[in-house]
């Protein structure tokens, strides 16, 4: 326990004269020292937020202030994502607060850590209808992995603390702290106020001895053992052992869609056309760091063969097995446990050279990726979205952070451009949420300020945050944004006309009068000049291309439909 420095705390406006500090004083330091480097927030009237965010300010913390809180929830989620490290929201009171209800609930179905810092009406208002009362903790416990009022003050950092590590021990999630404006507002004798020290060492379980022989004894004895991960590998690190494992043992690989790019596509054993096979005909999947949902058809036939043999090793015990269960369930996390069937596996026995099997799977990867593609060359107006795709996997940088958001928009692109980095295919993850594409990019940028940061969206997806540009701008964050226009919500074979009808606005004219760089391409042959123009840009640019609106992408929802080639 140490005693705060009552000269850091003091409200400037307040207690000057005495030793007191306001509660809400206390958010800066103690999100400091739990190693927190960003939040994103917006400030209300009468709320304790405002002297809370001046004083995470003060203590060194980069506060990015937002246009609206669903936005700031969904840039905390792509901070989280590309960080590895807890996203942090800041809102002010009834509204303010619920307004981030979305990108809290997108965070939870992703498994990302984010703490939401929501003001709340007074508790001596409580049942009064005092002004923006509403009951905030009911509204988010669904949608969270705890939720907590603060009753009081002196706790704040104890609670925060607290909030910190329930957000990132485990399966990674959202935390809700519900700050009544009463209680941050209370005078605190400084003395008495406990300071939990930062994070620590989370808990990284191993394999035991005892599952480490059987997982060997069931993949060596496989005809065709497959592996595939999710993302447990991004919050353990896992990446140097996955590729360590993979390479050694020669199993090829499927990942989900959050984390194309852990090993690049480019990889043979990193299965692309092909993945949707593997996993049909494989007889023993070894499953590390995701768990059975609807994209990944839970596991289960026909995605999966009816008799295949799942181990699965997850950090989360709830996760092991759940709906599916395993034959062989590991509580680990991801990269110990790679680190430890490296050592078992690892270049033991070469599957691939031995199999037939693996063979196949990679021959038909290379031969997809080595098609022609008729859409590459289409100089037809208006333009044909493969085309556009095209130009994007021409010109997207290898090292790129490449978030995704729409329908038809995301159907063209994930089967188009392939993914060579980890943070290609940044979307909302299981939520299916339109409009996370300009907050998700900021979110990714303010954590690899080092990287190009593309959003591909729809217009509809557009519409939802495009006023985020702002932000963007006036935070100096450069991200390249890609409007596919197709005049509406999904295609008009998909969407039909009702209500989906939005025409070719001018997109690029809303983010250049806001003060960042837009274009509009309505030609084939414009593509590529603008997307340079717009990459080389230094501050936020936008190209908006409009692009055939009866172009509907074949295939189902992500992952859904099971036909080759779809993810
Ligand atoms: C927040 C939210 N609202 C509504 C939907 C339903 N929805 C799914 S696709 C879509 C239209 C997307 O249009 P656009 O962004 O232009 O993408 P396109 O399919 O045209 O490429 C809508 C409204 C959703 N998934 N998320
Ligand atoms: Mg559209």
């Amino acid at each position: 326990m140490s005693v705060a420095n009552p000269e850091q705390l003091l409200d400037p406006a307040g207690a000057e004269a005495s030793n007191e500090v306001m509660a809400q004083r206390l958010f800066g330091r103690i999100l400091r020292d739990q190693g927190v480097d960003s939040l994103f927030f917006m400030l209300g009237m009468g709320g304790p937020d405002s002297p809370a965010v001046t004083s995470c300010i003060e203590a060194g913390i980069k506060g990015y202030y937002v246009r609206h809180e669903g936005a700031a929830a969904m840039m905390a989620h792509g901070y989280a994502r590309m960080s590895g490290k807890c996203g942090v929201c800041v809102t002010s009171l009834g509204p303010g607060t619920t307004n981030a209800l979305t990108g809290v609930a997108n965070a939870y179905l992703d498994a990302s850590p984010m703490i939401l810092l929501g003001a709340a009406a007074p508790g001596t208002w409580l049942g009064r209808e005092g002004y923006q009362e509403q009951d905030q903790l009911s509204v988010f416990k669904p949608v969270v992995k705890a939720a907590h009022r603060v009753e009081v003050a002196s706790r704040i950092p104890e609670m925060v603390a607290l909030a910190h590590h329930e957000a990132m021990s485990g399966r990674r999630g959202p935390v809700y702290l519900d700050l009544p404006v009463d209680v941050m507002d209370r005078p605190l004798d400084p003395d008495n106020i406990f300071w939990p020290e930062g994070l620590g060492e989370l808990p990284k379980p191993a394999i035991s001895e005892h599952d480490l022989d059987r997982i060997a004894d069931l993949v060596e004895g496989a005809e065709r053992p497959l592996v595939m991960v999710g993302s447990g590998i991004v919050w353990s690190g896992a990446e140097k052992s996955l590729r360590e494992f993979v390479e050694g043992t020669g199993l090829p690989l499927v990942t989900t869609p959050q984390v194309r790019g852990v090993l690049p596509e480019a990889h043979e054993l990193t299965l692309t056309a092909s993945r949707n096979r593997a996993t049909r005909e494989a007889d023993v999947v070894i499953v590390i760091g995701t768990r059975p949902n609807w994209i990944n058809a839970h596991f289960r036939a026909p995605r999966f063969d009816r008799d295949v043999r799942f181990v699965n090793v997850n950090i989360e015990p709830e996760d092991v097995g759940r709906l599916t269960p395993a034959e062989i369930g590991v509580v680990a996390d991801a990269d110990v446990a790679l680190r430890q069937l490296v050592a078992r596996l690892g270049g033991s026995f070469g599957i691939r050279e031995r199999s037939d099997w693996v063979r196949g799977l990679v021959a038909k990867d290379v031969e997809v990726a080595r098609r022609e593609n008729p859409a590459a060359t289409d100089e037809s107006t208006p333009i044909n979205p493969l085309r556009m795709c095209h130009e994007i996997k021409q010109l997207l940088p290898s090292d790129a952070i490449f978030v995704v958001d729409g329908h038809e928009t995301l159907e063209f692109a994930r089967r188009s451009i392939p993914s060579e980095s980890l943070g290609n295919y940044l979307t909302s993850g299981p939520n299916g949420c339109m409009g996370v594409g300009v907050p998700m990019a900021i979110g990714a940028q303010v954590a690899c300020p080092d990287r190009p940061v593309v959003v591909l969206m729809g217009d509809g997806g557009f519409g939802w945050h495009g006023m985020e540009y702002d932000t963007a701008i006036r935070h100096e964050l450069p991200i390249t944004g890609i409007v596919m226009n197709n005049a509406g919500f999904t295609s008009r074979p998909t969407g039909g006309s009702t209500g989906r009808d939005l025409g070719y606005q001018r997109y690029e004219r809303v983010v250049s009068g806001l003060g960042g760089q837009g274009e509009r391409v309505t030609e084939p042959a414009e593509i590529r000049p603008a997307l340079e123009r717009a990459l080389a840009a230094t501050v936020p640019s936008l190209v908006n291309i409009c692009v055939d609106q009866d172009a509907a992408a074949p295939g189902g929802l992500l992952g859904a439909s099971g036909i080759e080639g779809t993810w």
